[in-house]
């Protein structure tokens, strides 16, 4: 099998989709997978202006390939840990912003991949575990930061010590996902052709500043803000945008609660 296969890659638009193709392994992910993921997010950062990560078949993705792992030698277990939170990086702190539309199983790895998207979709069909405890190891794809800053780590250590499994209505609660929808793909290529639209220097910025300023004191982030804020205001596109609304040429904020509003 070639790691095209392993990972399939798609143009919708301006949208990348990228999705795991391991159907018969519940899209589990072994050192070549997460090679061929590191590939396609780097062919989506310099051809999308957005990406939606799935998985093919009825799951998102069951984790770390554990018949890979069994087998693994001490160091190169490190070094696989290392290598997902290279590639896991280049997801959450990247060019292009990334939602993760999850159908099925989001269980350890899976769950982990997920949490370096921006943005996280599930439908009816989705559900939640970390079994590391389970399965005698830990979360090595970046889960102990990244999934205990999205649900907090209290939450995390419950399903981790308990494997309990959490519904898309659950997890959505507990804000591990942002959106429960019909269909997860569908609604996850919406939002990121919305999220397509918007200014390149804007979407950069939402990805790289906000993660990093959320790690600094509370000087330091409003320092930072400042700065980039300011950036983004001497682009071009901001300038044209800006033009746009002022001469009412570009869309108003729509209130939702309009159609109440006799
Ligand atoms: C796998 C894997 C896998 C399935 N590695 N082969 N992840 C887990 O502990 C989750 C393990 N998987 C499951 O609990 C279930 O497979 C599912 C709930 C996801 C799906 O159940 P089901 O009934 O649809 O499928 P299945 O019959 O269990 O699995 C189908 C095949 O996929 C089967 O192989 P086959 O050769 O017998 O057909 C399974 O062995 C295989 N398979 N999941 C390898 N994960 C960076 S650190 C991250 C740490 C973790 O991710 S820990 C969590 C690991």
């Amino acid at each position: 099998m070639t790691d095209e296969t392993l990972v399939t890659y798609e143009m919708r638009g301006n949208v990348a989709l990228i999705g795991l193709n391991r159907a018969a392994k519940r899209n589990a992910i072994s050192d070549r997978v997460v090679e061929a993921i590191s590939q396609a997010v780097t062919r989506a950062s310099s051809q999308a202006k957005a990406g939606v990560l799935h998985g093919h078949g009825a799951h998102f993705c069951a984790g770390l390939d554990l018949a890979e792992h069994a087998q693994k030698p001490l160091i190169d277990a490190v070094k696989g840990s290392r290598r997902w939170h290279a590639v896991f990086d280049q997801i959450e702190r990247g060019t292009i912003p990334f939602v993760a539309a999850i159908s099925g199983a989001a269980v350890g790895g899976g769950f982990e991949l997920a949490a370096a998207a921006q943005v996280r979709v599930a439908d009816g069909t989705a559900f939640f575990a970390l079994p590391e405890g389970q399965r005698g190891i830990f979360v090595g794809g970046g889960g102990s930061v990244r999934i205990a800053r999205l649900i907090g780590a209290a939450r995390m250590g419950d399903m981790m010590l308990t494997g309990r499994v959490l519904t898309a209505a659950e997890m959505e609660r507990w804000g591990g996902v942002s959106y429960v929808a019909d269909t997860a793909l569908e609604r996850a290529v919406e939002i990121a052709a919305q999220m397509a639209t918007n200014a390149e220097f804007t979407n950069y910025a939402i990805i790289n500043a906000l993660p990093r300023i959320a790690d600094m004191s509370s000087e330091d982030g409003l320092f930072t803000e400042s700065m980039v804020s300011s950036l983004a205001s001497m682009t071009d596109d901001a300038q044209v945008r800006l033009q746009d609304f002022l001469e009412k040429r570009s869309a108003r904020v729509k209130d939702p609660n309009a159609g109440e509003k006799a």
